[in-house]
């Protein structure tokens, strides 16, 4: 690393942007000045940082005149159609967790276990993928490496965090009793599932379906793999859990792909059913790692298996998979 760099964060008051600040304090982040961004609604508030008071300011188009290296955007796509050119027009390099810029061309859209050399063709942003996307694929990026990939079905059980404050406070109120004044959701979260997370689309699927479909494709590099999810919203507060079925290209021993997992980067294998171990939600949060069990042969298709996937939506789903690409950003900053 030549220099510390400057950075801002986008969006510093929400549940992404305070996870932002928690996983640059604890991965010990290198920076020069740190500046902290949001609304109108939270310009003057104050955060602790590393012991230091910062003020947050709010985001206009003048906020990148000054010079900053890295900004991290997490305030939403509408603020990052806007805000994220003009930012990469003052030379900043921006990492976009919103899905404004996720499936341009000229756009990587980046898991670091997984295509880390796609953040050297960016243009000033590079995409953080949806959540569900992030585990699924340090998950699936072995498989395709050594196997190839056919097929591969989503399930998910998506935690309230996903949705903000809002989906946080629509399942305390819920397990509270109260279903009154729902935020978030079109129904009571406490108590059930909903197999809707985000708008419905003409086809019949949700965005976030369309989303982990498009996403891995461009991820893994191949529209040929066949592709289907159903996304669905479950009492948990933190963490994604994934039921995942692949179809390889290739026949496989299960005992090699156990191995595979435990060898490949990012992943915990907890797979050890006779005493009850399979990846667990409350476990997983609070944890930058993918955490991988229930690993079985699909016997209903030829080189089918099924896997358990479970990673904290927040830090590895969001915050920390930006943190880590802006780490490797700090190889290539300009003297
Ligand atoms: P949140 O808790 O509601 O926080 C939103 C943040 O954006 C707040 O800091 C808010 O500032 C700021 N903001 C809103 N409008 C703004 C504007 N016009 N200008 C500047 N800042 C603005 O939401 P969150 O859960 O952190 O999620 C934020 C975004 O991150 C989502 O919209 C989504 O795009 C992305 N996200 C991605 C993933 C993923 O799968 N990778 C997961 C969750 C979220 P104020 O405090 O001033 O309102
Ligand atoms: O619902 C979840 O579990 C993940 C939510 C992600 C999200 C929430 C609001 C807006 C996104 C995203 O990252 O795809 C967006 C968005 O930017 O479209």
């Amino acid at each position: 690393m030549k220099r510390k760099p400057n950075v801002a964060v986008v969006g510093a008051t929400g549940v992404v942007g305070t996870t932002f600040l928690k996983v640059l304090e604890e991965r010990n982040f290198p920076f020069e000045n740190l500046y902290l961004m949001a609304s109108s609604r939270s310009a003057g508030k104050e955060v602790k940082f590393k012991g230091k008071t910062y003020i947050v300011e709010e985001l206009t188009e003048h906020s990148f005149d000054k010079p900053i290296d890295i900004a991290l955007f997490s305030a939403g796509g509408g603020t990052s159609a806007k805000f994220a050119p003009i930012a990469a027009a003052h030379g900043v390099t921006v990492v976009d967790n919103s899905s404004q810029w996720r499936m341009e061309k000229d756009v990587p859209l980046v898991v670091p276990e997984v295509n880390p050399q796609d953040i050297s063709w960016n243009k000033g942003i590079i995409a953080n993928p949806n959540c569900s996307t992030i585990q699924a694929m340090v998950a699936l990026k072995p498989l395709q490496d050594k196997y190839g990939i056919k097929r591969v079905v989503y399930s998910t059980y998506q935690a309230v965090s996903g949705s903000g404050m809002k989906g946080i406070h629509d399942l305390k109120n819920g397990l509270a009793g109260d279903d009154s004044h729902l935020q978030a959701y079109a129904h009571p979260i406490a108590g059930n599932c909903l197999p809707h997370i985000d708008v419905f689309l003409d086809n019949g699927y949700t965005k976030e379906e369309m989303k982990m479909i498009n996403e891995t494709h461009k991820i893994l590099g191949d529209d040929d793999i066949k592709v289907t999810a159903t996304t669905v919203r479950v009492p948990v507060f933190d963490s994604h859990s994934e039921s995942i079925n692949v179809e390889l290209e290739k026949p496989f021993a299960l005992s090699d792909i156990v191995e595979l997992f435990r060898n490949s980067p990012g992943i915990v294998v907890q797979d050890d059913v006779e005493h009850n171990v399979y990846p667990l939600a409350r476990d997983a949060a609070g944890t930058d790692e993918v955490y991988i069990g229930r690993i079985r042969r699909d016997f209903s298709v030829d080189n089918g298996i099924n896997i358990w996937v479970v990673a904290d939506n927040i830090r590895k789903g969001a915050a920390t998979n930006a943190v880590q690409i802006a780490e490797q950003l700090l190889e290539s900053l300009p003297d």
